[in-house]
C-alpha cells in the first residue's frame, strides 16, 4: 500500500497531499528516459541568441512557459504511455474521490528549463479550463489532479508553491476561487509552502486549490513533470482532453499494454459490457491488431 487513510484525510482537509517517492526508481526511470528523448532538443538557447531578459514582451514570455507540453499518447515507450494509468495511481484516485469507477481526463508532460520562460505565476485555481462551472462541494464530484515529478525538485527548480485550504481561510478570511487582489496575493505568499521533493514523488491536489508556478533559478536547471487528472465516471461537468480527437497518434501503445481496468479509465467499456458483440470485437481487433481482446471475448454472453 503506497498511501494510507491519513493521506486521504489530509487531501480532503487541506486540498493537497504530497507522497514522496510514490514511484520507485525502477518505475520512473524508464519514463525519464522517454522524457530525455522527447525533450532532446528542448531547453537550449535560441539560435538567435535572444536571451529571455532581452525579450520585452512579458505576455509572450508568459505563454512560453507552456511550450514544452506533450499529450497522451506519447511518442515514446510503453513506460511513459502507461504511467498515468498505473494501478497504484488509479487506486489512489479512487480512494481520494471516494468512488470505485474513475476516468483519466488529463495527461500531459511538462518540461521547464532555467531561463527559457517566465514560469512565475500568481496564485490561482485551475478549474477555469477543466469545467464550465465551478468546483463541486462534494468530494465525489470534484477532481484529483496529480503532478508526478521525474526530476528532483527544489525551490531553485521551480517548486510549485501552494497554500492549504485552512491557510487560505486564515490569509483571506474566505475560501478563494478567483478575484485574487494584490493584497490577497501578498497575504497568500506569507503562508505558501513549496513542493520540494525527490524524483518519483507525486503531489495530489484538485481544480479548486490555491497554488502558483515559480521560476527556475538553478544554473542549467530543468524540471520534468507530468500532469495527470482523474474524475469520477459520469462527471460530465469535468473535462480537458478529448482522447478521441487525437486519431492518428500512437494509441496502439496504450491498447497493447493496458489492462481492461486501465482502459476503462479512458472510457473503454469493460469485459461483459453490452458494447461488446462479435461485430465490435472483430472490428476493434482489426483497428488495433496488437490488442489482447481475449478478456472481452471470454466475457461475451453465450447462447
Ligand atoms: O508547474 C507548476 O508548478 C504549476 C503550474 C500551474 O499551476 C499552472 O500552470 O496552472
Ligand atoms: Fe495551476
Amino acid at each position: 500500500m503506497r498511501f494510507s487513510d491519513r493521506h486521504v484525510a489530509q487531501w480532503r482537509e487541506e486540498g493537497f497531499v504530497i507522497l514522496e517517492r510514490f514511484f520507485e526508481k525502477s518505475e520512473y526511470e524508464p519514463v525519464l528516459q522517454d522524457f530525455e528523448v522527447l525533450y532532446e532538443a528542448a531547453g537550449k538557447p535560441e539560435p538567435s541568441g535572444a536571451a529571455l531578459k532581452e525579450v520585452n514582451d512579458v505576455r509572450a514570455n508568459r505563454m512560453l512557459q507552456f511550450k514544452n507540453i506533450h499529450v497522451l499518447p506519447y511518442e515514446g515507450s510503453s513506460a511513459i504511455n502507461l504511467i498515468s494509468l498505473h494501478p497504484a495511481l488509479i487506486e489512489l484516485a479512487r480512494a481520494l474521490l471516494g468512488v470505485s469507477d474513475v476516468r483519466l481526463y488529463q495527461s500531459h508532460t511538462w518540461a521547464k528549463f532555467t531561463g527559457e520562460a517566465d514560469y512565475d505565476q500568481d496564485f490561482h485555481c485551475d478549474y477555469g479550463n477543466h469545467t464550465l462551472l465551478v468546483p463541486s462541494d462534494e468530494p465525489e464530484l470534484r477532481t484529483v489532479d496529480f503532478i508526478l515529478y521525474l526530476t528532483d525538485v527544489s525551490k531553485a527548480h521551480g517548486a510549485l508553491r501552494y497554500v492549504t485550504r485552512p491557510d487560505v481561510l486564515a490569509a483571506l478570511g474566505r475560501p478563494a476561487l478567483s478575484d485574487f487582489t494584490e493584497q490577497g496575493q501578498a497575504a497568500l505568499r506569507q503562508r505558501e509552502r513549496a513542493v520540494e521533493v525527490p524524483a518519483g514523488s507525486i503531489l495530489a491536489h484538485g481544480i479548486d486549490t490555491v497554488h502558483r508556478g515559480s521560476n527556475l533559478t538553478a544554473p542549467n536547471g530543468r524540471r520534468f513533470s507530468m500532469t495527470i487528472g482523474y474524475k469520477a465516471a459520469g462527471s460530465d461537468h469535468i473535462g480537458f482532453h478529448t482522447w478521441q480527437a487525437t486519431r492518428g497518434r500512437p494509441w496502439h501503445i496504450v491498447f497493447e499494454h493496458a489492462s481492461p481496468e486501465q482502459l476503462a479509465c479512458l472510457g473503454v467499456p469493460r469485459p461483459g459490457d453490452r458494447y461488446w458483440t462479435a461485430r465490435t470485437l472483430e472490428l476493434c481487433q482489426a483497428r488495433w491488431p496488437g490488442w489482447n481482446l481475449e478478456p472481452y471475448r471470454a466475457a461475451l454472453p453465450r447462447f
